[in-house]
C-alpha cells in the first residue's frame, strides 16, 4: 500500500502510548468518554479510524469532535461524525471499540485488519474535520487526533473550538457542496439568523411574549458562540448570556438544571417569569425554566420542547394543505404526562427509542416529519427529502393560494432554522423563541399545556455497570436476573408509579428513573429502586438512603 503502517505504531509508542492498567473501553452513548488523562491514546486512534472511514467514502469529510459534553470538567471524550452529519454508523462502533482495546504493539495489525475487512482503498482521498469544546485538555486531545490522521497521510481541517452541532453541520454541508448552507461557521450562524429574522418580522413582542431571555452557557462553548449569534441578532432577539467564564457544567447548564430541578448558580437578578435557558457544555442540549412571582422554579424540558414544536408544525402543515405523516420520538425518560398529552390532546403518533441521539434520529427517519427529543433537551426535527420536494412543488404551483403560499414559506423558513443533522441548543432555542412569539406565549402559558408527573433521576455507583442489560427501549431490565420483578413489586405500591434502571453510556453509573403522582411518593420510589440496585449489583460508596 502507499501508506506505511509502521508510522502508526511509531507514533503510538512515541507520542500516544496506551500505558498499562487501561480497562476495556466501549464506544458508548456518544463515543468514548472518561477521565481526560486516559484519553489521548484514544483520540490518536480515532484520528486513524476517521481517516480510514473517510477513505471508504472516497474522501468525504468525517468529523471528530473532542468533548465530554455534559460531564464534569475532569472528563473528556471523542465522538465521530459520519458524512451525512449523523452519528457514527453503529457497525463501526464495534470497529472503534476493537481498535481502542488492542495494545500499542497490536495497533499496526489491527489497522491492517480494518483496511482488509472494510476494503479501504489506501490511495483514496481522506478528509477529517476536527472540532473541540473549551476544556483545557481538549487541545492536547486534538493534537493526538491530528497525529492519527498524519500517521495515515490523511488531510485534515482543524476548526478549533466549536459546538458539537456546528461540526455536524460543517461535515454535512461540505459533503453536499454547500447545498445545505455555506460550509463555514459564519455561514451556519448566518443561515440560522437569517431564517430567524424573517420568521420574526417587524413585531418584536406579541401578547405575553417579551423580547428578553437569559442564557446559561454552562461555562462552555455555547456561551462563546452565543456572543457571536448576539452580534448578528442585534435588534431582534435580546438574549443576555451568563455562565461564560467558570468551570464547565459546574452547578449550571442543561444537565444540572434538568436533573437537580433547580436554577443554575450564576443566574443574574431578574424579573419573575423571565424566560431562561440552559445549554450544556458543547451546546447540543437545551432546557427552559423560569421562576414565578412566588419564587417557585419551573422546568420546561425536552418533552415540552418536542410537544411545542410538533404542535406548531402540525398547524403549519395543515395550513399548507399537504398530507404528511408527523411523529414524535421519545425515550423511556419522557414524562408519562407528556406522552399522554401527545396521544390524547395533540393526537400525534409517538414512538419510544433507546437513549442516545443516534437511536432517536434513526426512528425519526421513518416519518415525513420526525420530531425527536430526549427529556434532557437533546433533539431536533428531520424532514424527509420527499417532504421537502412536496413543499417546493406546492410553492411553485400557480394554483396555490396566497394563504397556503404564506404557510409554505413559513414552513420552509422553519426548516432552515433547524439543524437536521443533530440537535443544536441554539437552533432549538431560536425555534422555540419563534413559536412562543407566534403564539404570544410566556413560559407559564407553555407550562399550562399539561402537568408533568413528579419525577426524579438518580445515579447509583456499582462495581461493574456492564452487568446490566435492558430491553424494550430500556424500559425493562433483564440483567441482573430478578431485578425487574423486584422493581415491578415496588412500582405497584405507587399511584401512577413508573421506574426503570439502565447503565449510563457516558458516566460510570447506573441511572435510576422514577415518576409518580405525587412528589413524596416519587422520592420513596426512587430511593427504594436505588437501594435495590445498590444491593443487587455490588454498590460502591455510600448506600442510597430513603
Ligand atoms: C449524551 C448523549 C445523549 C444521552 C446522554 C446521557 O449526551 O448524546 O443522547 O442522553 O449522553 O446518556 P447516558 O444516560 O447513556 O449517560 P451529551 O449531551 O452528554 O453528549
Amino acid at each position: 500500500s502507499s501508506v506505511d503502517l509502521r508510522t502508526v505504531y511509531a507514533f503510538a509508542r512515541e507520542f500516544h502510548s496506551k500505558g498499562p492498567n487501561i480497562g476495556k473501553m466501549l464506544y458508548g452513548t456518544a463515543g468514548f468518554r472518561t477521565l481526560h488523562d486516559k484519553l489521548e491514546f484514544i483520540a490518536f486512534r480515532m484520528g486513524i479510524l476517521a481517516t480510514l472511514r473517510s477513505r471508504t467514502f472516497s474522501g468525504q469529510a468525517i468529523g471528530v469532535m473532542i468533548t465530554a459534553s455534559h460531564n464534569p470538567e475532569c472528563d473528556n471524550g471523542v465522538k465521530i461524525i459520519d458524512p451525512k452529519g449523523e452519528m457514527l454508523e453503529m457497525s463501526w462502533e464495534g470497529i472503534a471499540t476493537d481498535l481502542v482495546n488492542v495494545s500499542d504493539d497490536k495497533l499496526e495489525s489491527e489497522v491492517a485488519k480494518i483496511i482488509a475487512q472494510q476494503k479501504v482503498d489506501m490511495n483514496a482521498q481522506s478528509n477529517v474535520f476536527i472540532g473541540m469544546d473549551t476544556r483545557y485538555h481538549s487541545p492536547a486531545m486534538g493534537r493526538a487526533v491530528v497525529n492519527g490522521v498524519r500517521a495515515l497521510k490523511g488531510n485534515l481541517r482543524d476548526y478549533g473550538i466549536l459546538t458539537t452541532p456546528m461540526l455536524h453541520y460543517l461535515v454535512f454541508s461540505h459533503n453536499v457542496k454547500g447545498a445545505y448552507g455555506t460550509p463555514t461557521e459564519a455561514g451556519y450562524v448566518a443561515k440560522l439568523v437569517t431564517a430567524f429574522k424573517k420568521l420574526r418580522g417587524e413585531k418584536l413582542e406579541n401578547g405575553n411574549y417579551k423580547n428578553f431571555l437569559l442564557f446559561d452557557g454552562a461555562n462552555g462553548v455555547g456561551s462563546l458562540k452565543m456572543f457571536e449569534f448576539n452580534r448578528q441578532l442585534a435588534g431582534t432577539l435580546q438574549c443576555q448570556v451568563f455562565n461564560a467564564n467558570g468551570k464547565i457544567n459546574h452547578n449550571c447548564g442543561a444537565d444540572y438544571v434538568k436533573t437537580s430541578q433547580r436554577p443554575p448558580t450564576g443566574l443574574p437578578e431578574h424579573e419573575p417569569n423571565t424566560r431562561c435557558v440552559s445549554v450544556d457544555g458543547d451546546a447540543d442540549r437545551v432546557v427552559y425554566f423560569f421562576i414565578d412571582s412566588n419564587g417557585t422554579f419551573h422546568l420546561l424540558d425536552g418533552d415540552r420542547i418536542a410537544t411545542l414544536i410538533a404542535d406548531y408544525l402540525m398547524d403549519l402543515v395543515q395550513k399548507c394543505g399537504i398530507s404528511l405523516k408527523l411523529g414524535i420520538v421519545q425515550t423511556a425518560y419522557a414524562n408519562g404526562a407528556s406522552t399522554d398529552y401527545i396521544v390524547d390532546q395533540l393526537k400525534i403518533d409517538v414512538a419510544c427509542a433507546q437513549t442516545g441521539v443516534k437511536h432517536l434520529h434513526h426512528k425519526a427517519l421513518e416519518y415525513d416529519i420526525g420530531v425527536y427529543f430526549e427529556a434532557n433537551g437533546h433533539g431536533t426535527v428531520i424532514f424527509s427529502e420527499k417532504t421537502k420536494a412536496k413543499l417546493s412543488v406546492a410553492l411553485n404551483s400557480t394554483a396555490t393560494s396566497e394563504e397556503r403560499r404564506e404557510a409554505l414559506n413559513k414552513l420552509l423558513l422553519t426548516i432552515d432554522l433547524i439543524n437536521e443533522t443533530v440537535g443544536d441548543a441554539i437552533s432549538d432555542m431560536l425555534l422555540v423563541e419563534t413559536i412562543l412569539h407566534t403564539k404570544g406565549w410566556d413560559l407559564s402559558d407553555w407550562l399550562a399545556t399539561y402537568d408533568d408527573l413528579p419525577n426524579l433521576q438518580q445515579k447509583v455507583k456499582v462495581q461493574d455497570r456492564n452487568i446490566f442489560e435492558t430491553t424494550d427501549a430500556e424500559r425493562i431490565c433483564v440483567k441482573p436476573e430478578g431485578l425487574q420483578d423486584k422493581i415491578n413489586e415496588i412500582v405497584k405500591k405507587y399511584k401512577r408509579g413508573r421506574s426503570f434502571v439502565r447503565p449510563s453510556g457516558t458516566e460510570d453509573v447506573v441511572r435510576v428513573y422514577a415518576e409518580a403522582e405525587n412528589a413524596d411518593d416519587v422520592q420513596l420510589l426512587a430511593a427504594e429502586v436505588s437501594i435495590l440496585v445498590y444491593e443487587m449489583a455490588n454498590g460502591v460508596g455510600e448506600r442510597p438512603m430513603i
